[in-house]
């Protein structure tokens, strides 16, 4: 896999492939398949039941620009369509270790971004062309609520950090469901069963 540059970055040029998502050049590639979303999902067994194919749940292709201060570094994450005990397919979610904003801007499908500061939870509708910002102190998870992949380009501080461990432990508001007149969010409950 390639690795981030190293400074000073020169100035650059990066495509993206609009059928993989990935970027050229390209940084570092996470794979995320279900068995690496252990307590994310409310229904704990539908989740056990989803193990057996073990399917890829999203994907993030990074840009060589790398994680440092003063940098900015870019993402396309693509979530791929899917729903676990009528629970749609999610990133994990985190909040940034330091307070650093961020912008997202959909690229492909149809999804949301939903927030969490603790006490309020928010849903931003995302859609190809959609701008969502993410405020410093904001927790952020995004969710594909369509039929297709959902793909979207994020760029953030190289110095922000991802704090995953805030969402365990307060989880993030709401769950966004599958309802029969779109998506249906409800109150935040940890895994249990
Ligand atoms: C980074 C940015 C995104 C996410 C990506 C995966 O600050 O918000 O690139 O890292 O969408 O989400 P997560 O929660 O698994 O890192
Ligand atoms: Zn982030």
């Amino acid at each position: 896999m390639p690795p981030f540059a190293t400074p000073p970055v020169p100035p650059m040029h990066v495509g993206f492939d609009d059928r993989s998502g990935g970027m050229s050049p390209s940084g570092p590639v996470l794979v995320r398949r279900m068995s690496d979303l252990r307590g994310l999902y409310a229904d704990q067994a539908a989740w056990t039941a989803a193990l057996e194919s073990d399917d890829v749940v999203y994907e993030v292709a990074s840009s060589p620009v790398p994680e440092l201060e003063g940098e900015l570094p870019q993402s396309i994450t693509t979530i791929l369509p899917g729903r676990v005990g009528g629970e749609f397919h999610m990133t994990k979610g985190h909040m940034h270790t330091r307070p650093r904003g961020e912008i997202y801007l959909g690229l492909s499908g149809l999804g949301g971004l939903l927030l969490f500061d603790g006490e309020r939870p928010q849903w931003i509708e995302m859609r190809p062309g959609s701008i969502g910002y993410i405020p410093p102190h904001w927790a952020h998870r995004s969710v594909n609520v369509g039929d297709e992949p959902y793909r979207f380009l994020a760029v953030y501080p190289g110095d922000s950090g991802h704090d995953y461990g805030w969402v365990a432990e307060h989880g993030m508001g709401h769950r966004v469901f599958h309802g029969s007149g779109g998506p249906e969010l409800r109150p935040f409950t940890f895994p249990a069963g």
